[in-house]
């Protein structure tokens, strides 16, 4: 008898096995081969059609979280295997639904098609059945899930929330959008006051461009549901407890948010246009760039303070610097949890998509040094940049495409469906307020005409702009809407429309009046009491500080904790510190930069010192931040210096320098009374921000009378380490210097380097101050200062070494590093001869203290200028352009040779150079070395 092969027993599927069995029985579906003979069996009792399952890279399975209920078990296994395709169904729509949502007002996009049943292993047949839904309740139809699903997901609202993997976030999300079918209904008076927005969005543009004829505006045109997103925004922030808003944004639709948000009277706004005063001799900007700041009432009498930010040409770079400013509010507001200020980003979607500062500021945005807990991401999605179309444009699916990263939701919303705006901005906010992470709207418009007012769309988009010749506007939209509803009257739209008129009318006769045009907002508020413009002729201020006051605090820098294990290799460097604060060895530049702030902080002065690595610092000599070396715990001397001290905060950076050095410019505009500093990794990798330093730190204050005080940290110096670890490009800052705009140093001493960080503060100027800071110095021998040089004197722009004038037949002008080694050469020559002369600032420059230091010399003395960058970088062409006239002789150079690249990849040549360069300067014979180039062609 043929022995009869048993079954193997099949459990009932349960909880804890249902996974399996779905793997299984998807398997089944795709391939009935590919399970074994009992599962096939089992599988075909259910009635399915196998081979329809979608492939392995269709929608992932995702199963709702909770247990579902057992039943008797073949009712049982069937209901679970149709709940599971249902599941799967609801699964594709929340991660996939927004593909097919209706976004675009224009409706030329292709949207996804339905999702077909049978992709999911389910029919027609299936829509009658009972099965549990979207919102966990288990009597829906199939027909009335998919509905349902179709409503919340795929209407005028879609929602990118595939990319989240946090699970708590998701449920919330997907409860809000499920619960309300993402609809926002608005009561009557709501829809009325939008209405009223759009109508002076419309008005405003249409009154410029009749008044202005050909004027460039950057129109809103076609985009109107900006406005109403703005007062929905408000109304909500403001509910959740926000006072502050900084809003920062391009040319897009920019005059209308001043006028119709911000309220900037419409008068200053036409007299801008009107252009016949002169505004500002120092140089002003174009009226699209101007920012404007108000205190908004709402209608329950809540003050809000809105300001709208100045910004650059140069797109998305006022990104870091409005989160960095909402940074500095929070810290100046002890807003620790920062849900009263809040920033809110208006970007375009070519911008967005395409400018790198995008990534680097969405990963900012949840570090601790960084974060201002969310920042509300607007795209004003036209769906074009300039002239250039998205598959053109970008990578992604999506503008937002960077935005992806994060775990944030990224609601993509028609711009005319204003209910759906709605939506998108309760959850916007709610989510910012709840979980302190950014959000983004991408606001689906177009745009009415060419990117300027002068332009021809046309040539480059003739479909689409076919399409939007025929297409009503917002007003006429909304406005018809609106009376079919029965929430205005149908002349109210005209009414409106004659009443914004006549304003507009009004401020237009006003501005001609206007003899003086405003120009940027004078420095007001906390500013009051800190100096633009020039420095004058002013005495360096007072930066000593007293023996005792630094003994204190030196002190406390070179104690850890009880209980804190200090690095074994560390305990000698607080050694070392403690006998500097004992005044019984030289200061060198980490314990001089580690008491400036020390003192500054100790008369409560906020510190925020930032870059890479800065916390022991590149070179390993700052060591601000001790690490227990059992448990890893931090440690920062500077905040534990005495009661009531201003805070200190050390920060180690991203591997970035534009996002953090606009961020850190940003704060600085918001705190006057704090250092504020930035630190390069080494100075040549500042030019990644270069738009920050040419955009921002030179020319804020010509163009938007704004002041800063940041000052920039750069390790500058040649030292064999090759082009890219040897300059911070000098001569790009003393180019861009003028108008005492900042100021620019190159030190050679701890104790300089205390008065100059110090007199940041004490000095009531607020400029920028740009250090060349050392490498091999930090460690130099002679490149120390003793204590007195921090408890006397101040600041010395010029340093003369002490020389018989009788003797001096040849000065050496030079400035930084290169000093000790001329310093070096002519003591050890014994070339009394020579004089040394440091600038130790560049600029301003102190023409007078050289001159000064010239005068007692004998007539017919040589004046060298000495430097080691190549001739065409460095200082020289600013000194021989801005000093050499000023002197009685003309001013040699001494220099590395003309070079397009910064330095030598070799060291010994480097080595060999700089000995060459020291010889020459002192006035030796030197023979040149000769200088070979690359081969343009390898030979083989
Ligand atoms: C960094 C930078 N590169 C180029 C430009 C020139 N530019 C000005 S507007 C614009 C198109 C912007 O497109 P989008 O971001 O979609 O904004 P839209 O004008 O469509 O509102 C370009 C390329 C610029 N201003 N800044
Ligand atoms: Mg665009």
């Amino acid at each position: 008898m043929a022995s009869q092969q048993r079954t193997p027993e099949i459990p009932a599927p349960s909880v804890p096995n249902l996974a399996f069995v779905e793997e299984l029985y998807y398997a089944w579906l795709a391939d009935p081969a590919a399970v074994p003979d009992p599962w096939r069996r089992y599988f075909e009792r259910i009635p399915a059609t196998p081979g329809t399952a979608p492939g392995p890279d269709a929608f992932p399975p995702r199963r709702p979280d909770g247990a579902r209920a057992e039943g008797p078990a073949g009712a049982a296994q069937a209901d679970a295997a149709f709940q599971a395709k249902v599941d799967r169904l609801v699964a594709a729509y929340r991660d996939y639904g927004h593909l097919r949502a209706d976004l675009d007002p224009l409706g030329l996009i292709r949207r996804a098609e339905r999702f077909s049943l049978s992709a999911f292993g389910l029919g027609e047949r299936d829509l009658d059945r009972r099965c549990a839904g979207d919102d966990g309740r288990p009597d829906h139809t199939l027909r009335e899930l998919v509905a349902r699903l179709e409503e919340t997901y795929c209407r005028t609202l879609g929602v990118e929330l595939a990319h989240i993997h946090d699970a708590d976030l998701r449920r919330w999300l997907e409860e809000r959008m499920e619960r309300t079918r993402n609809r926002c209904p608005l009561p009557a008076d709501a829809r009325r006051r939008l209405l009223e927005k759009i109508v002076e969005a419309e008005t405003l543009e249409q009154f410029l461009a009749t008044r202005f004829l050909g004027a460039k505006r950057f129109s809103v045109e076609g985009a109107e549901g900006l406005l109403p997103l703005f007062e929905l925004l408000l109304d909500r922030a403001v509910g959740h407890g926000v006072r502050n808003i900084v809003i920062g944004m391009a040319h897009r639709g920019r005059l209308n948010v001043l006028a119709n948000v911000v309220g900037k009277p419409l008068r200053d706004i036409f007299a801008e246009f009107r252009d016949t005063a002169i505004v500002n001799a120092g140089g002003g900007d174009v009226k699209y760039h101007l920012g404007y700041s108000t205190d908004r009432e709402t209608p329950d009498g809540v003050l809000v303070h809105l300001s709208l930010s100045f910004n650059p040409s140069h797109l998305e770079w006022i990104d870091p610097v409005v989160q960095g400013r909402v940074r500095g509010k929070q810290d100046r507001y002890h807003d620790g949890d920062r849900i009263r200020s809040v920033p809110v980003l208006v970007h375009g979607d070519a911008a967005f998509a395409g400018q790198g500062l995008v990534a680097e500021i969405l990963q900012m945005s949840e570090l601790e040094g960084y974060t201002v807990g969310g920042t509300i991401h607007v795209i004003v999605n036209n769906q074009l940049g300039f002239t250039t179309s998205p598959r053109d444009a970008r990578s992604t699916t999506y503008a937002t495409g960077p935005a992806r990263m994060l775990q944030i939701p990224i609601l993509h919303v028609n711009g005319e469906d204003l209910e759906s705006v709605a939506q998108a901005v309760l959850l916007a906010v709610d989510f910012r307020q709840r979980f302190h992470q950014d959000v983004v709207i991408d606001l689906w418009t177009y745009r009415r005409h060419g990117h300027n007012e002068g332009d021809e769309p046309s040539f480059t988009q003739p479909l689409m702009y076919r399409a939007i010749a025929r297409k009503p506007t917002l007003k006429q939209l909304y406005g018809e809407q609106l009376v079919r509803e029965g929430v205005v009257a149908s002349g109210d739209v005209d009414a409106m429309t004659a009443r914004y008129r006549a304003r507009l009318e009004q401020a237009f006769h006003e501005s001609a009046a206007l003899a003086v045009q405003p120009g940027p907002q004078a420095v007001g508020g906390v500013w009051k009491e800190y100096r633009g413009g020039a420095f004058g002729r002013e005495a360096e201020p007072p930066t000593a500080v007293a023996p005792e006051t630094l003994r204190r605090i030196g002190e406390t820098l070179v104690q850890a904790p009880q209980g804190f294990r200090v690095h074994p290799k560390l305990v000698k460097v607080l050694e070392a510190r403690a006998e500097m604060v004992r005044g019984e060895r030289p200061l060198d530049w980490a314990m001089g930069e580690a008491l400036a702030l020390g003192a500054l902080a100790w008369d409560g002065t906020r510190v925020r010192l930032v870059g890479q690595d800065t916390r022991r610092g590149t070179f390993s000599h700052r060591h601000a931040v001790l690490y227990d070396y059992e448990r890893g715990t931090p440690y920062a001397p500077l905040s534990h210096l005495r009661s009531g001290q201003g805070p200190v905060e050390i920060r180690d950076s991203p591997l970035s320098e534009a996002g953090p050095l606009g961020f850190e410019y940003g704060y600085s505009l918001e705190l006057p009374e704090a250092l504020t500093m930035w630190e390069a990794q080494f100075g040549d990798f500042v030019n990644a921000a270069q738009v920050i330093v040419d955009q921002f730190l030179a020319a804020g204050e010509a163009k938007w009378n704004r002041l800063s005080g940041l000052v920039l940290l750069l390790p500058h110096g040649m030292e064999g380490q090759g082009p890219e670890h040897s300059s911070a490009r000098l001569e790009r800052f003393l180019e861009l210097s003028v108008d005492d705009n900042w100021r620019v140093v190159n030190l050679t001493t701890p104790g300089q380097y205390f008065h100059a960080l110090r007199r940041q503060i004490v000095s009531p100027w607020r400029k920028p101050l740009v250090v060349m800071t050392p490498k091999s110095l930090l460690r130099h021998p002679k490149s120390v200062s003793p204590l007195d040089e921090l408890t006397q004197g101040r600041f010395r722009p010029v340093i003369v070494d002490p020389t018989d004038p009788e003797e001096t037949t040849r000065v050496v002008l030079c400035s930084g590093k290169l000093y000790f080694d001329l310093a070096a050469a002519r003591d050890a020559n014994g070339a009394r001869h020579v004089a040394l002369v440091r600038l130790e600032q560049l600029y301003p420059l102190a023409t007078d203290d050289v001159l000064a230091a010239l005068a007692p010399l004998r007539p017919g003395v040589e004046i060298v200028w000495a430097q080691e960058e190549p001739s065409n970088m460095g200082a020289w062409d600013y000194i021989d352009a801005r000093l050499a006239p000023r002197l009685p002789v003309p001013v040699q150079l001494v220099s590395r040779a003309p070079s397009a690249s910064p330095a030598s990849g070799s060291a010994t040549r480097h080595k060999l150079e700089q000995e060459q360069l020291v010889r020459e300067a002192l006035g030796e014979p030197v023979s040149r070395l000769a200088r070979v180039g690359p081969r343009a062609v390898q030979e083989r």
